[in-house]
Parts: C-alpha cells; structure tokens; sequence
C-alpha cells in the first residue's frame, strides 16, 4: 500500500490531499497540531487508512518522535508532502514583530528541513517511485510591500529544494510546488484572526481551492517512477503576477 506523510493536514491543502490520497486507497499520515481536527480527519475514514500524529513544525523531537511512533502500515513512506507552513504579518519593513519572522523561519525553513531528514531513511526504503513535495509560494519569485521574511522562507524552501535532489542523487524525485493565491486559513492566519481582512482579501477573485491543489499533489506522486518535475507554479487565471508596467508618453 503506498503511503504519504503530510505536514499541515489538520486544514487547506494538507487536508484536501489528505482526504483526497486516503479516497483513492493511500495509506494517510496526516500531521499538525491541532487534534481534533485530525480526529475529524481520521473518523472519516475506514479504520487504518489514516493514522494521525500531533507534532510540532517547530519542535524537532516532536517530529522525531512521530515518525518513529509510525506503524509498520505507515511505512516505508512512498511519498513526503511537505506543506505545512504560515505567513505572519502583512506591513512592510521597518513595521514588523520580530517574533512572527522567527516563526515563520522555525517553522517554514527549520521544520520542513528536520521533517525531511526524520522521513528520508522511510523514503529511500520504498524506494523507485518515491518522491518529496515541498510547499513553496510565488511569493519566492514576485516581492510584493509585505512579503519580506514569508517571500525569504520560500525562497530557501526552493533552493533546499534543488539541493535535495541533487544530493539524493537520482534516488528520489523532488518538487518544488509553488501556488499563488489560495483561499484556505492562510490568510486568516497571516493576519491573526482578521476575518473582514480574509474576506476582502478574496472578494472579487476565483482563488485556487484546496482541492486544486491536492489534485496536482496527486498528479506528481503518481507520474511514472522514471519522471521528475522539478517545479510546477499554479495561480488563479486572474493572479498575473509577472506583468510589466505599461509606460506610454
Ligand atoms: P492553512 O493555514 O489552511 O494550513 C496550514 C497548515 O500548516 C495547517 O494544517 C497548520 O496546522 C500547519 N502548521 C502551521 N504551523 C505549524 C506548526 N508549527 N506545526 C505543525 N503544523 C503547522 O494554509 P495553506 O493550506 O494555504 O498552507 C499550506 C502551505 O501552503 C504553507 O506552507 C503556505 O505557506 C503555502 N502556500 C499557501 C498559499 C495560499 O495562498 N494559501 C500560496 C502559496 C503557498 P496546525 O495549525 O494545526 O498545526
Ligand atoms: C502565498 C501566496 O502571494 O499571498 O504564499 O504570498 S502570496
């Protein structure tokens, strides 16, 4: 039975491709740390398709401690989406909390990195085929008046991301998914708890959903074991992010 870990499955993309990867008969670790939601995660499910750990992004031993706690369905593992992740903070620099920047570093660069080096020795066991997904941003690429730190933590998680493969040798595929706008708790959280803000922040716009991106995490996992897509970007048609600015006389 294949199986995917995921980091950040307790909502948006995490969760779409969780519940999408256990519908079509994956074997499911889904990982965060919120519990409950987990629960709710596997309880929709038949028993043993989804196992759930809490862990800690920030927490190194936390995520050594779930995969080593990972039951003999739940390993090798066939494929590592790592995804979860945040963004803190909206204002440009010098008006920024110092604290969010080393969330998002701790989080977004340190444990994605810690997850990926707990998990390897599961992928290399399972072999040809085996692939890692990692969660990049447009933002890595396009600066925009608030990016800062969040735009720096994608940008490193795209050159880990060349890195990796070039140090795994041809062993197991890497890929650099790099979404643009999408309407999941992103922006809620990037804004602590700013509803009005969420909501305006999607008004006008057909944002990607959850469920798109699992689609295209499903569509990398399952390519045949001789491809590797390096990098795949994905914005809403509307996001045109690389348009010049028209000067006219
Ligand atoms: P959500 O806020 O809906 O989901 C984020 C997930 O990350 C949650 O499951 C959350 O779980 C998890 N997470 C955050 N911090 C930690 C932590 N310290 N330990 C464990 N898990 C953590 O956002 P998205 O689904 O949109 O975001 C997923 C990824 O996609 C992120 O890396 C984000 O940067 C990236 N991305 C998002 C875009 C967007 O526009 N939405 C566009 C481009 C990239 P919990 O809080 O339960 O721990
Ligand atoms: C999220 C996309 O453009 O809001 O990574 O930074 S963006």
């Amino acid at each position: 039975m294949p199986v995917i870990f995921i980091t950040g499955a307790t909502s948006g993309f995490g969760a779409a491709t969780a519940r999408l990867f256990a519908s079509k008969g994956w074997n499911v670790v889904a990982t965060g740390r919120r519990g409950d939601r987990l629960e709710t995660l596997r309880a929709e499910f038949p028993a043993g398709r989804v196992h759930i750990a809490q862990l800690d992004l920030m927490d190194r031993q936390s995520i050594a401690d779930a995969v080593a706690a990972l039951p003999e369905d739940f390993r090798p593992v066939t494929c590592l989406f790592n995804n979860g992740g945040l963004a803190l903070g909206t204002q440009p620099i010098p008006d920024v909390d110092a604290g969010d920047w080393d969330t998002m570093i701790e989080t977004n660069i340190k444990g994605l990195i810690h997850t990926t080096l707990e998990v390897l020795p599961l992928l290399e066991a399972a072999g040809r085929g085996a692939s890692i997904i990692n969660t990049g941003s447009i933002a890595r690429r396009f600066a925009y008046p608030g990016g800062n730190v969040y735009g720096g933590t994608k940008a490193f998680v795209h050159q880990f991301s060349e890195n990796l493969r070039a140090d795994l040798g041809g062993r197991i595929r890497v890929t650099n998914l790099e979404p643009g706008m999408a309407k999941s708790e992103f922006t809620l959280v990037r804004t602590h708890g700013d509803a009005e803000a969420n909501e305006k922040t999607y008004a006008g716009v057909e944002p990607i959903l959850p469920e798109d991106i699992a689609d295209i995490v499903w569509f990398l996992a399952t390519r045949p074991a001789h491809i590797n897509i390096g990098h795949i970007e994905v914005t809403p048609v509307i996001q045109v992010p690389a348009r010049p600015t028209i000067i006219r006389d």
